[in-house]
């Protein structure tokens, strides 16, 4: 089963948010036009409760983007966004959601980060996503959305890790940093996550 995983298309996460990605907004519609060649549309949102530990505005003498050791890692503080119930954390208005058969929720312990849609960044918790998609016979999983970089990124390295064939779909996706993305890219395609188009699909 074919299916489409769209990652944290949220307003906070779009030029004018309060953690805009570069060009977010371009991924809409290309997102919007792929669903209907998928078996199954699923997505995720990065809903945090405002005392999250991943805002700097809830440490002291900290600033936005700069890094804390948190659990043995290192945490970046951002700026407080997708608050649980905020417009922020809405879905871009323009996104076609009529078709997101489930919607996971991540972020959600005020303790603990996750980039991933499938585990927090302790790789402690799952959010059920897994388990989810394996009852649903999904093999192959073809992921999009913001940021290409940190939340895709974590999210298709983790399907590959469960064992789905996955694929990324660049041209529906944008990072926060287009040089940490070509890195990252190298490092999916040695994996073996593919790297596709949305005219591939
Ligand atoms: C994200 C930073 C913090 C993302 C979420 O969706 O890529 N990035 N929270
Ligand atoms: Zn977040």
């Amino acid at each position: 089963m074919k299916t489409l995983l769209v990652i944290d298309v949220q307003n906070d996460f779009m030029p004018g948010g309060s953690l805009s990605v570069p060009d977010g907004d371009k991924v809409v519609p290309v997102i919007n036009t792929i669903q209907d060649k998928f078996d199954l549309v699923i997505a995720t949102q990065d809903w945090h409760p405002k005392d999250h530990v991943s805002f700097a505005s809830n440490h002291i003498g900290k600033a936005v983007f700069e890094q804390i050791p948190l659990h043995g890692k290192s945490q970046t503080l951002w700026p407080d966004h997708c608050v649980q119930g905020s417009e922020g954390a809405d879905f871009h208005p323009d996104l076609k959601t009529n078709v997101f058969e489930a919607v996971f929720k991540k972020g959600t312990d005020k303790e603990i980060d996750s980039y991933s849609a499938f585990y927090d960044n302790g790789h402690l918790k799952s959010t059920g996503l897994a388990g989810y998609l394996k009852e649903k016979g999904v093999t192959e999983l073809y992921l999009c959305g913001l940021a290409a970089d940190i939340c895709v990124y974590f999210s298709a390295y983790d399907a590959f890790k469960e064992g789905f064939r996955s694929y990324f779909i660049e041209d529906a996706s944008k990072a926060l940093d287009d040089n940490v993305f070509e890195t990252l890219k190298k490092e999916m395609k040695a994996m073996g996550i593919a790297i596709v188009n949305s005219n591939d699909l």
